[in-house]
Protein backbone atom coordinates (compact mmCIF):
# COMPACT_ATOMS: atom_id res chain seq x y z
CA UNK A 1 0.00 0.00 0.00
CA UNK A 2 1.42 3.36 -0.51
CA UNK A 3 1.71 5.88 1.96
CA UNK A 4 -1.66 7.96 2.75
CA UNK A 5 -0.85 11.90 3.63
CA UNK A 6 -3.39 14.53 4.71
CA UNK A 7 -2.67 18.14 5.11
CA UNK A 8 -5.26 18.34 7.72
CA UNK A 9 -3.77 16.01 9.92
CA UNK A 10 -1.51 17.43 12.83
CA UNK A 11 1.29 15.40 12.28
CA UNK A 12 1.36 15.91 8.64
CA UNK A 13 4.33 18.46 8.64
CA UNK A 14 6.61 15.68 10.50
CA UNK A 15 5.27 13.18 8.11
CA UNK A 16 5.73 15.01 5.36
CA UNK A 17 9.27 15.74 6.00
CA UNK A 18 10.44 11.90 6.55
CA UNK A 19 8.78 11.04 3.09
CA UNK A 20 10.25 13.90 1.23
CA UNK A 21 14.24 13.17 2.89
CA UNK A 22 13.57 9.66 2.67
CA UNK A 23 16.71 8.06 0.83
CA UNK A 24 15.50 5.50 -1.72
CA UNK A 25 18.88 4.01 -3.43
CA UNK A 26 22.35 4.32 -1.05
CA UNK A 27 25.24 4.15 -3.24
CA UNK A 28 26.80 1.02 -2.94
CA UNK A 29 30.24 0.25 -1.65
CA UNK A 30 32.22 -0.54 -4.98
CA UNK A 31 35.05 2.28 -5.03
CA UNK A 32 37.49 0.09 -4.25
CA UNK A 33 36.62 -2.13 -7.16
CA UNK A 34 36.12 0.26 -9.78
CA UNK A 35 39.35 1.70 -8.42
CA UNK A 36 41.26 -1.35 -9.38
CA UNK A 37 39.56 -1.36 -12.60
CA UNK A 38 40.11 1.93 -13.69
CA UNK A 39 44.15 1.12 -12.48
CA UNK A 40 43.93 -1.79 -14.96
CA UNK A 41 42.72 -0.33 -18.29
CA UNK A 42 45.40 2.82 -17.31
CA UNK A 43 47.83 0.36 -17.63
CA UNK A 44 47.20 -2.28 -19.85
CA UNK A 45 44.99 -0.69 -22.07
CA UNK A 46 42.76 -3.02 -24.95
CA UNK A 47 44.24 -6.19 -22.95
CA UNK A 48 42.34 -5.43 -19.98
CA UNK A 49 38.98 -4.42 -21.94
CA UNK A 50 39.66 -8.27 -23.39
CA UNK A 51 40.01 -9.74 -20.41
CA UNK A 52 36.89 -8.15 -18.42
CA UNK A 53 34.37 -8.38 -21.04
CA UNK A 54 35.29 -12.12 -21.07
CA UNK A 55 34.81 -12.08 -17.08
CA UNK A 56 31.62 -9.90 -17.10
CA UNK A 57 30.27 -10.67 -20.28
CA UNK A 58 31.09 -13.70 -21.57
CA UNK A 59 32.09 -12.45 -24.84
CA UNK A 60 35.44 -13.21 -26.58
CA UNK A 61 36.84 -9.83 -28.14
CA UNK A 62 40.20 -8.86 -30.06
CA UNK A 63 41.34 -5.58 -30.96
CA UNK A 64 39.97 -5.39 -34.18
CA UNK A 65 36.14 -6.92 -32.88
CA UNK A 66 36.16 -4.63 -29.96
CA UNK A 67 34.54 -1.88 -32.31
CA UNK A 68 31.19 -2.50 -33.71
CA UNK A 69 32.02 -2.79 -37.60
CA UNK A 70 29.27 -0.54 -40.27
CA UNK A 71 28.40 -3.95 -41.73
CA UNK A 72 26.02 -4.50 -38.44
CA UNK A 73 25.25 -1.35 -37.87
CA UNK A 74 23.71 -1.65 -41.58
CA UNK A 75 22.50 -4.66 -40.76
CA UNK A 76 20.37 -3.53 -37.69
CA UNK A 77 18.77 -1.23 -39.35
CA UNK A 78 17.29 -3.63 -41.62
CA UNK A 79 16.00 -6.06 -39.24
CA UNK A 80 13.82 -3.29 -37.83
CA UNK A 81 10.18 -2.68 -39.22
CA UNK A 82 9.54 0.17 -40.86
CA UNK A 83 7.03 1.90 -38.08
CA UNK A 84 9.68 1.21 -35.27
CA UNK A 85 12.37 3.21 -37.69
CA UNK A 86 9.58 5.81 -38.23
CA UNK A 87 8.83 6.29 -34.33
CA UNK A 88 12.80 6.30 -33.83
CA UNK A 89 13.23 9.08 -36.66
CA UNK A 90 10.31 11.47 -35.13
CA UNK A 91 11.60 11.62 -32.16
CA UNK A 92 15.33 12.05 -33.42
CA UNK A 93 13.64 14.98 -35.30
CA UNK A 94 12.17 16.62 -32.45
CA UNK A 95 14.69 16.00 -29.49
CA UNK A 96 16.98 17.73 -32.39
CA UNK A 97 14.69 20.71 -32.91
CA UNK A 98 14.07 21.18 -29.04
CA UNK A 99 18.17 20.85 -28.57
CA UNK A 100 18.52 23.53 -31.22
CA UNK A 101 16.84 26.28 -29.35
CA UNK A 102 18.76 25.40 -26.20
CA UNK A 103 22.14 26.29 -28.22
CA UNK A 104 23.47 29.79 -26.25
CA UNK A 105 25.04 32.84 -28.16
CA UNK A 106 28.12 33.77 -27.64
CA UNK A 107 28.25 37.66 -26.42
CA UNK A 108 30.90 40.61 -26.90
CA UNK A 109 29.74 44.22 -25.34
CA UNK A 110 31.95 47.60 -24.52
CA UNK A 111 31.07 48.72 -21.29
CA UNK A 112 31.55 52.73 -19.83
CA UNK A 113 34.87 52.50 -19.37
CA UNK A 114 35.71 51.54 -22.74
CA UNK A 115 36.62 47.83 -22.10
CA UNK A 116 35.57 44.78 -24.57
CA UNK A 117 34.00 41.66 -23.10
CA UNK A 118 31.90 38.54 -23.36
CA UNK A 119 32.11 34.90 -23.92
CA UNK A 120 32.46 32.08 -26.55
CA UNK A 121 30.70 29.04 -25.83
CA UNK A 122 32.32 25.77 -27.92
CA UNK A 123 32.10 22.02 -28.02
CA UNK A 124 33.98 20.31 -26.35
CA UNK A 125 36.10 18.02 -29.11
CA UNK A 126 34.78 14.59 -28.34
CA UNK A 127 32.07 13.09 -26.14
CA UNK A 128 31.72 9.22 -24.76
CA UNK A 129 27.98 7.91 -24.34
CA UNK A 130 27.69 5.22 -22.37
CA UNK A 131 24.72 2.85 -22.87
CA UNK A 132 23.84 -0.46 -20.08
CA UNK A 133 22.95 -3.54 -21.36
CA UNK A 134 20.59 -6.09 -19.33
CA UNK A 135 17.21 -5.09 -18.92
CA UNK A 136 17.40 -0.66 -18.89
CA UNK A 137 18.03 -1.13 -22.77
CA UNK A 138 16.30 1.92 -23.95
CA UNK A 139 17.01 3.34 -27.59
CA UNK A 140 15.52 6.71 -26.52
CA UNK A 141 18.08 7.07 -23.79
CA UNK A 142 20.81 6.67 -27.01
CA UNK A 143 18.91 9.47 -28.54
CA UNK A 144 18.48 11.52 -25.75
CA UNK A 145 22.27 11.69 -24.73
CA UNK A 146 23.94 11.96 -28.62
CA UNK A 147 21.64 14.20 -30.34
CA UNK A 148 22.56 17.45 -27.72
CA UNK A 149 26.46 16.23 -28.34
CA UNK A 150 25.52 16.44 -31.97
CA UNK A 151 23.26 19.93 -32.16
CA UNK A 152 26.02 20.81 -29.47
CA UNK A 153 29.04 20.73 -32.93
CA UNK A 154 30.71 18.08 -30.93
CA UNK A 155 33.09 16.24 -33.76
CA UNK A 156 33.30 12.85 -32.60
CA UNK A 157 30.50 10.74 -30.33
CA UNK A 158 31.99 7.33 -28.95
CA UNK A 159 29.31 5.14 -27.44
CA UNK A 160 30.27 1.80 -25.16
CA UNK A 161 28.07 -0.81 -24.63
CA UNK A 162 28.23 -3.97 -23.07
CA UNK A 163 27.20 -7.04 -24.82
CA UNK A 164 26.65 -9.80 -22.45
CA UNK A 165 26.95 -13.03 -24.54
CA UNK A 166 27.73 -11.00 -27.11
CA UNK A 167 24.34 -10.03 -27.92
CA UNK A 168 23.74 -6.03 -28.72
CA UNK A 169 19.89 -4.76 -29.28
CA UNK A 170 19.40 -3.86 -33.05
CA UNK A 171 17.17 -1.03 -31.77
CA UNK A 172 20.22 0.50 -29.43
CA UNK A 173 22.57 0.37 -32.87
CA UNK A 174 19.95 1.80 -34.55
CA UNK A 175 19.44 4.60 -32.70
CA UNK A 176 22.87 5.68 -32.48
CA UNK A 177 23.41 5.60 -36.04
CA UNK A 178 19.95 7.78 -36.30
CA UNK A 179 21.41 10.02 -34.14
CA UNK A 180 24.83 10.01 -35.62
CA UNK A 181 27.32 8.24 -33.28
CA UNK A 182 30.80 7.95 -34.78
CA UNK A 183 31.72 4.99 -33.03
CA UNK A 184 30.37 2.07 -30.88
CA UNK A 185 32.53 -0.26 -28.43
CA UNK A 186 31.23 -3.32 -27.19
CA UNK A 187 32.34 -2.56 -23.67
CA UNK A 188 30.70 -2.32 -20.60
CA UNK A 189 30.95 -1.52 -17.03
CA UNK A 190 33.79 0.60 -15.12
CA UNK A 191 36.06 -0.24 -18.02
CA UNK A 192 34.02 1.40 -20.15
CA UNK A 193 34.47 4.72 -18.39
CA UNK A 194 37.86 4.25 -17.64
CA UNK A 195 38.16 3.71 -21.60
CA UNK A 196 36.57 6.67 -22.33
CA UNK A 197 38.27 8.98 -20.07
CA UNK A 198 41.88 7.77 -20.58
CA UNK A 199 41.54 5.86 -23.53
CA UNK A 200 43.47 2.94 -25.05
CA UNK A 201 45.38 1.82 -28.38
CA UNK A 202 41.78 1.36 -30.21
CA UNK A 203 39.90 3.89 -28.13
CA UNK A 204 40.71 7.58 -28.22
CA UNK A 205 40.16 9.34 -25.50
CA UNK A 206 36.50 11.80 -24.86
CA UNK A 207 36.43 14.94 -23.09
CA UNK A 208 32.65 14.17 -21.36
CA UNK A 209 31.23 10.82 -21.08
CA UNK A 210 27.63 10.71 -20.17
CA UNK A 211 24.92 8.12 -19.96
CA UNK A 212 23.33 6.31 -17.19
CA UNK A 213 24.83 2.86 -15.71
CA UNK A 214 24.45 0.66 -12.61
CA UNK A 215 26.67 1.21 -9.61
CA UNK A 216 29.69 0.06 -10.46
CA UNK A 217 29.07 2.86 -14.11
CA UNK A 218 27.84 5.38 -11.60
CA UNK A 219 31.08 5.12 -9.18
CA UNK A 220 33.24 5.28 -12.02
CA UNK A 221 32.07 8.18 -13.38
CA UNK A 222 32.50 9.61 -9.96
CA UNK A 223 36.36 8.76 -10.21
CA UNK A 224 36.71 9.49 -13.37
CA UNK A 225 35.25 12.82 -13.05
CA UNK A 226 37.89 15.98 -13.33
CA UNK A 227 39.83 13.61 -15.59
CA UNK A 228 36.68 14.21 -18.27
CA UNK A 229 33.08 16.15 -17.31
CA UNK A 230 30.44 13.93 -16.66
CA UNK A 231 26.83 14.58 -16.45
CA UNK A 232 25.20 13.79 -13.29
CA UNK A 233 24.63 10.57 -11.91
CA UNK A 234 20.96 9.32 -12.37
CA UNK A 235 19.31 7.87 -9.36
CA UNK A 236 15.70 6.10 -9.81
CA UNK A 237 13.29 7.73 -11.84
CA UNK A 238 10.29 9.55 -10.19
CA UNK A 239 6.89 11.41 -11.19
CA UNK A 240 5.00 13.41 -9.18
CA UNK A 241 1.05 14.12 -11.18
CA UNK A 242 -0.94 16.84 -9.46
CA UNK A 243 -4.87 15.57 -10.26
CA UNK A 244 -8.04 17.38 -9.96
CA UNK A 245 -10.84 15.08 -9.85
CA UNK A 246 -11.73 15.92 -13.52
CA UNK A 247 -9.43 13.47 -15.05
CA UNK A 248 -10.68 9.93 -15.54
CA UNK A 249 -8.92 7.69 -12.07
CA UNK A 250 -7.27 4.91 -14.76
CA UNK A 251 -5.50 7.80 -16.89
CA UNK A 252 -3.82 8.92 -13.59
CA UNK A 253 -2.89 5.53 -12.48
CA UNK A 254 -1.56 4.59 -15.88
CA UNK A 255 0.72 8.03 -15.47
CA UNK A 256 1.99 6.80 -11.78
CA UNK A 257 2.83 3.23 -13.46
CA UNK A 258 4.71 4.96 -16.02
CA UNK A 259 7.52 5.73 -13.91
CA UNK A 260 7.19 2.94 -11.06
CA UNK A 261 7.80 0.56 -13.79
CA UNK A 262 11.45 1.61 -14.41
CA UNK A 263 12.46 0.31 -10.88
CA UNK A 264 11.40 -1.16 -7.74
CA UNK A 265 12.87 2.08 -6.04
CA UNK A 266 11.18 4.48 -8.73
CA UNK A 267 9.00 6.85 -6.65
CA UNK A 268 5.26 8.13 -8.18
CA UNK A 269 3.35 10.19 -5.66
CA UNK A 270 0.12 11.74 -6.56
CA UNK A 271 -1.58 14.98 -5.28
CA UNK A 272 -4.95 15.81 -5.24
CA UNK A 273 -7.31 17.62 -3.65
CA UNK A 274 -10.37 14.81 -3.49
CA UNK A 275 -10.59 11.30 -1.30
CA UNK A 276 -13.14 9.94 -3.51
CA UNK A 277 -10.68 10.64 -6.67
CA UNK A 278 -7.78 9.33 -4.76
CA UNK A 279 -9.38 6.32 -3.80
CA UNK A 280 -10.52 5.92 -7.37
CA UNK A 281 -7.15 6.01 -8.56
CA UNK A 282 -5.76 3.81 -6.20
CA UNK A 283 -8.15 1.22 -7.22
CA UNK A 284 -7.31 1.45 -10.84
CA UNK A 285 -3.61 1.26 -9.91
CA UNK A 286 -4.51 -2.03 -8.19
CA UNK A 287 -6.53 -3.03 -11.77
CA UNK A 288 -3.63 -1.95 -14.26
CA UNK A 289 -1.08 -3.58 -12.32
CA UNK A 290 -2.96 -7.60 -12.64
CA UNK A 291 -2.84 -7.27 -16.65
CA UNK A 292 1.01 -4.87 -16.40
CA UNK A 293 3.99 -7.08 -17.79
CA UNK A 294 6.55 -5.03 -15.47
CA UNK A 295 3.82 -5.49 -12.47
CA UNK A 296 6.52 -7.28 -10.14
CA UNK A 297 8.74 -3.87 -10.32
CA UNK A 298 6.07 -1.26 -10.36
CA UNK A 299 3.99 -2.94 -7.30
CA UNK A 300 6.95 -2.76 -5.91
CA UNK A 301 7.77 0.08 -6.49
CA UNK A 302 4.50 1.57 -5.77
CA UNK A 303 3.79 -0.18 -2.31
CA UNK A 304 7.13 0.54 -0.87
CA UNK A 305 7.69 4.14 -2.14
CA UNK A 306 4.31 5.88 -3.70
CA UNK A 307 2.22 8.45 -2.12
CA UNK A 308 -0.96 9.66 -2.21
CA UNK A 309 -1.04 13.13 -0.48
CA UNK A 310 -4.57 14.57 0.07
CA UNK A 311 -4.75 18.51 0.30
CA UNK A 312 -7.77 21.21 0.84
CA UNK A 313 -6.65 23.74 -1.90
CA UNK A 314 -5.16 21.87 -4.71
CA UNK A 315 -4.04 25.55 -5.98
CA UNK A 316 -2.39 27.11 -2.87
CA UNK A 317 -1.00 24.24 -1.20
CA UNK A 318 0.79 22.39 -4.24
CA UNK A 319 3.63 24.57 -4.65
CA UNK A 320 5.11 24.50 -1.22
CA UNK A 321 4.91 20.56 -1.38
CA UNK A 322 6.13 19.76 -5.24
CA UNK A 323 9.07 22.31 -4.09
CA UNK A 324 10.14 20.04 -1.09
CA UNK A 325 10.06 17.02 -2.43
CA UNK A 326 12.20 18.42 -6.17
CA UNK A 327 10.72 15.70 -8.66
CA UNK A 328 12.21 14.60 -11.65
CA UNK A 329 8.71 14.68 -13.53
CA UNK A 330 6.11 16.76 -12.36
CA UNK A 331 2.49 16.55 -14.35
CA UNK A 332 0.08 19.09 -14.31
CA UNK A 333 -3.15 17.52 -14.13
CA UNK A 334 -5.31 20.40 -13.81
CA UNK A 335 -7.41 23.48 -15.67
CA UNK A 336 -4.86 25.86 -15.46
CA UNK A 337 -2.01 24.00 -15.38
CA UNK A 338 0.25 27.39 -16.66
CA UNK A 339 -0.42 29.11 -13.62
CA UNK A 340 0.15 26.37 -11.57
CA UNK A 341 2.98 26.29 -12.83
CA UNK A 342 4.04 29.18 -11.79
CA UNK A 343 3.80 28.90 -8.31
CA UNK A 344 6.19 26.06 -8.38
CA UNK A 345 10.60 26.59 -8.79
CA UNK A 346 11.95 23.00 -8.37
CA UNK A 347 11.05 19.99 -10.57
CA UNK A 348 13.51 18.54 -13.39
CA UNK A 349 10.58 18.79 -16.22
CA UNK A 350 6.87 19.80 -16.43
CA UNK A 351 3.93 18.24 -18.23
CA UNK A 352 1.35 20.56 -18.37
CA UNK A 353 -2.79 20.00 -18.42
CA UNK A 354 -4.54 17.11 -19.06
CA UNK A 355 -3.09 15.64 -22.87
CA UNK A 356 0.65 15.38 -21.83
CA UNK A 357 1.38 12.02 -20.31
CA UNK A 358 4.80 12.16 -19.08
CA UNK A 359 5.53 9.23 -21.37
CA UNK A 360 5.61 11.25 -24.24
CA UNK A 361 8.25 13.54 -22.78
CA UNK A 362 10.15 10.14 -22.57
CA UNK A 363 9.84 9.61 -25.77
CA UNK A 364 8.52 12.48 -29.08
CA UNK A 365 8.12 15.34 -27.18
CA UNK A 366 11.37 16.84 -27.62
CA UNK A 367 13.02 18.30 -24.16
CA UNK A 368 15.92 15.90 -22.83
CA UNK A 369 14.34 12.92 -20.94
CA UNK A 370 17.70 12.55 -18.37
CA UNK A 371 16.74 14.84 -15.62
CA UNK A 372 17.39 15.45 -12.31
CA UNK A 373 16.27 12.99 -9.44
CA UNK A 374 16.80 12.32 -5.86
CA UNK A 375 16.26 16.85 -5.35
CA UNK A 376 18.66 17.17 -7.38
CA UNK A 377 16.21 19.21 -9.19
CA UNK A 378 16.94 22.37 -6.39
CA UNK A 379 20.05 22.94 -7.90
CA UNK A 380 20.33 21.00 -11.05
CA UNK A 381 18.60 20.84 -14.53
CA UNK A 382 18.71 17.58 -17.26
CA UNK A 383 20.87 16.89 -19.68
CA UNK A 384 21.25 20.06 -22.41
CA UNK A 385 23.65 20.90 -25.16
CA UNK A 386 25.30 23.03 -22.19
CA UNK A 387 27.03 19.38 -21.16
CA UNK A 388 28.63 19.25 -24.30
CA UNK A 389 30.07 22.71 -24.68
CA UNK A 390 32.25 25.12 -22.74
CA UNK A 391 32.19 28.76 -21.76
CA UNK A 392 35.55 30.74 -22.66
CA UNK A 393 35.64 34.61 -21.22
CA UNK A 394 37.12 37.36 -23.47
CA UNK A 395 38.50 40.88 -22.44
CA UNK A 396 40.05 43.26 -24.24
CA UNK A 397 41.45 46.73 -22.85
CA UNK A 398 41.81 49.92 -25.04
CA UNK A 399 44.60 51.91 -24.08
CA UNK A 400 42.42 54.17 -22.30
CA UNK A 401 40.53 51.61 -21.13
CA UNK A 402 43.63 49.83 -18.82
CA UNK A 403 44.04 53.88 -17.89
CA UNK A 404 40.84 53.85 -16.18
CA UNK A 405 40.46 50.69 -14.84
CA UNK A 406 44.36 49.42 -14.48
CA UNK A 407 45.14 51.69 -11.04
CA UNK A 408 42.43 49.58 -8.83
CA UNK A 409 44.05 46.32 -10.08
CA UNK A 410 47.84 47.56 -8.88
CA UNK A 411 45.99 48.35 -5.63
CA UNK A 412 44.44 44.95 -5.50
CA UNK A 413 47.77 43.42 -6.43
CA UNK A 414 49.80 45.25 -3.64
CA UNK A 415 47.15 44.85 -0.93
CA UNK A 416 47.39 40.81 -2.25
CA UNK A 417 51.06 41.16 -1.86
CA UNK A 418 51.83 39.78 -5.65
CA UNK A 419 54.08 41.85 -6.91
CA UNK A 420 54.56 40.25 -10.09
CA UNK A 421 50.90 41.37 -10.59
CA UNK A 422 51.34 45.08 -10.03
CA UNK A 423 54.39 45.45 -12.16
CA UNK A 424 52.26 43.89 -15.22
CA UNK A 425 49.78 46.06 -14.71
CA UNK A 426 52.15 49.37 -13.81
CA UNK A 427 54.56 48.71 -16.68
CA UNK A 428 51.76 49.25 -19.17
CA UNK A 429 50.45 52.58 -17.50
CA UNK A 430 53.93 53.53 -16.94
CA UNK A 431 53.99 54.06 -13.39
CA UNK A 432 56.86 52.91 -11.45
CA UNK A 433 57.45 49.77 -9.39
CA UNK A 434 56.05 49.21 -6.63
CA UNK A 435 59.25 49.61 -4.63
CA UNK A 436 59.16 52.99 -5.81
CA UNK A 437 55.32 53.81 -4.86
CA UNK A 438 54.56 55.69 -2.37
CA UNK A 439 51.98 53.74 -0.03
N1 LIG B 1 11.55 8.06 -17.68
C1 LIG B 1 12.95 7.68 -17.81
C2 LIG B 1 13.44 7.63 -19.22
C3 LIG B 1 12.81 6.60 -20.10
N2 LIG B 1 11.54 6.22 -20.08
C4 LIG B 1 13.39 5.87 -21.08
C5 LIG B 1 11.32 5.32 -21.03
N3 LIG B 1 12.46 5.09 -21.62
C6 LIG B 1 13.80 8.66 -16.99
O1 LIG B 1 13.43 9.96 -17.16
ZN1 LIG C 1 10.20 6.57 -18.42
Amino acid sequence: MPLKLNSRDANFTERFRAFATAERAPAADVADTVRRIIARVRAEGDAALIDLTRQFDRTELTAETLRVPQGDIRAARKSLNRKTLEALELAADRISAFHESEVPKSRRFTDAAGVSMGFRWLPVDAAGLYVPGGTAVYPSSVLMNALPAKVAGVKRLAMTVPTPDGHIDPLILTAADIAGVDEIYRVGGAQAIAALAFGTETVAPVDVITGPGNAYVAEAKRQVFGQVGIDSIAGPSEILVVSDKANDPAVIAADLLSQAEHDPVAQAVLITDDADFAARVEAAVAEHLETLPRRDIAAASWAQWGAIILVEDLIAETGTLVDRLAPEHLALAVDDAEALADTIAHAGAIFLGRHTPEAVGDYVGGPNHVLPTGRQARFASGLGVTDFMKRSTMLHCSRDGLDLIGPAAVTLADAEGLDAHARSVALRLGQAPASDRSS
